[in-house]
């Protein structure tokens, strides 16, 4: 069954919201280790993963469904933060910025019935509420060491540790 034009045209948006997401934190990889902080930017070049493995998820889909997935220009991602605390603060708004995003497709695929489209939408409803809730738990604790010092040292050295699995292939 041919998808509905603009539900066609969110998802189409949606890739792009993905790898605009990718692109931020690829940049935030590259300020991270700009500031001597590998664990950190180890983190986030997992999430950079996170995200390219989202935008596939969603091309992937449009074209089981004989859709054209349409590749759009990315806009160009910020490249300074003022210190660790700052860019999970902008990454947590950034997050809770794609929910709603998500949320939003989600509606119209509600709003045209077409239920394969919902039933693929629940996936990144339930990653989402991961997402926030991870980015939001690291920002805590750099809030508690105030983004300083040998806490900020050894929460580095904990960030070493994340490695990328593909939830998209689970
Ligand atoms: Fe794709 O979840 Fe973040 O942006």
């Amino acid at each position: 069954m041919a998808m509905n034009k603009k539900l066609l045209g969110i998802l189409n948006e949606q890739i792009n919201k993905e790898m605009y997401s990718a692109h931020l934190y690829l940049s935030i990889n590259a300020y991270l280790t700009s500031k001597n902080l590998p664990g950190f930017a180890n983190y986030m070049r997992v999430q950079y993963q996170e995200e390219m493995s989202h935008a596939l998820k969603l091309f992937d889909y449009l074209l089981e469904r004989g859709e054209r997935a349409v590749l759009a220009e990315i806009a160009a991602v910020k490249i300074e933060w003022k210190d660790p605390i700052d860019v999970f603060e902008d990454t947590y708004k950034h997050e809770k910025l794609i929910t709603e995003s998500i949320n939003e497709v989600l509606g119209e695929a509600h709003e045209v019935k077409d239920y394969a489209a919902i039933n693929m939408l629940q996936w990144y409803i339930n990653e989402q509420v991961e997402e926030e809730a991870h980015v939001s738990s690291v920002l805590e604790q750099l809030k508690m060491v105030e983004g300083r010092g040998t806490g900020l040292f050894m929460l580095d050295r904990e960030m070493q540790n994340r490695v990328f699995i593909d939830s998209t292939q689970v």
